[in-house]
């Protein structure tokens, strides 16, 4: 498949030039075309912020909805039609703060779906204020002295939990950023990609050069199937490791467990509803 079927050429991109969510959506989109994933076969879904612009930019179905609220709808997405490929895509302020307990629990439920988070230690929309992943110190209008809390750490969080798939990215490197893509995608249950990603206008001090420095490859003395070898990867925190840094096999997923699902394979949407059904089960439950 083409990187162009998943192109809508008459919407208007409204990022800062520059902005590392570009090289996300180039890395996104070949990954979808690697996959053969056509984009009646792909569902987006995002909450607000800059990274949650994802799905505006990108042909495919599509949920936007609250600030922090991606998980809860693309779970559900996922559990009536678990024939789609289904994507959660948002910001650090997005996933991590107002929607951090979603993002807790949907590791606990373990839909199958792919959750990038677009790690740019700042809240871009609102113009520049601190966000869970910004690091001590970092000054913005609203933290004149500095961001005074210890950032949140998804990937040791997701590691903690157990999550079947835990990876990071840098944004900038497209080709590998793409591979881990398509590996998150392909892996069963729900798989988290943290990608470090620059906010060219409100973040002077995580830039693309600074992501460079401060990162370096797993190689493959990293076994990602040992559970403890990873949550240490995930604490590093002078070089951040990117790659896959976890894997799990074998962790039932949220659909599987439903009993809708036992029944049948066939999708809610193409289910006849017989309303005699539910009116005697409903009718059953009055005393
Ligand atoms: C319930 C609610 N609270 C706050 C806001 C304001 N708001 C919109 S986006 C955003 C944060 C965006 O930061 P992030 O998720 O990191 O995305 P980015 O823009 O950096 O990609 C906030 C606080 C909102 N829209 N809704
Ligand atoms: S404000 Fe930052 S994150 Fe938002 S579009 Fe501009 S550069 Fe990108
Ligand atoms: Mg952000």
């Amino acid at each position: 498949m083409q990187t162009s079927h998943y192109d809508l050429p008459h919407v208007k991109n409204s990022w800062c030039p520059g902005c590392g969510n570009f090289p996300i959506l180039t890395a996104l989109k070949q990954a979808l075309a690697e996959l053969d994933l056509p984009p009646e076969k792909v569902c987006i879904v995002s909450g607000i912020g800059q990274a949650a612009k994802v799905p505006h930019y990108l042909k495919c179905h599509f949920f936007n909805g609250l600030h922090g609220r991606a998980l809860p709808p693309a779970t559900a997405v996922k559990a009536s039609n678990p024939g789609l490929t289904v994507v959660a895509v948002g910001g650090d302020g997005d996933m991590y703060s107002e929607g951090g307990n979603h993002f807790i629990h949907a590791i606990r439920r373990n839909p199958d779906l792919t959750l990038f988070a677009h790690n740019n230690m700042v809240y871009g929309l609102t113009k520049g204020q601190g966000s869970p992943t910004s690091l001590r110190g970092f000054v913005t209008p609203i933290q004149v002295n500095g961001v005074a809390n210890e950032p949140f750490n998804p990937l040791a969080v997701a590691v903690a939990l157990d999550c079947p798939f835990v990876a990071r990215a840098n944004a900038a490197d497209i080709p590998r950023t793409k591979e881990i893509m398509k590996e998150a995608i392909r892996s069963k249950g729900l798989a988290l990609v943290d990608l470090f990603q620059a906010c060219v206008s409100f973040n002077k001090i995580n830039t693309y050069a600074w992501y460079k420095e401060h990162t370096y490859y797993l190689d493959g003395s990293h076994d990602p199937s040992d559970r403890m070898a990873a949550f240490a990867k995930a604490v590093e925190t002078e070089r951040y490791p990117l790659g896959i840094l976890y894997r799990k096999e074998g962790r039932p997923t949220f659909e599987e467990q439903q009993p809708a699902w036992k029944r049948s394979a066939e999708p809610l949407y193409a289910r006849k509803l017989d309303p005699e059904k539910f009116r005697k089960f409903l009718h059953s439950k009055v005393v």
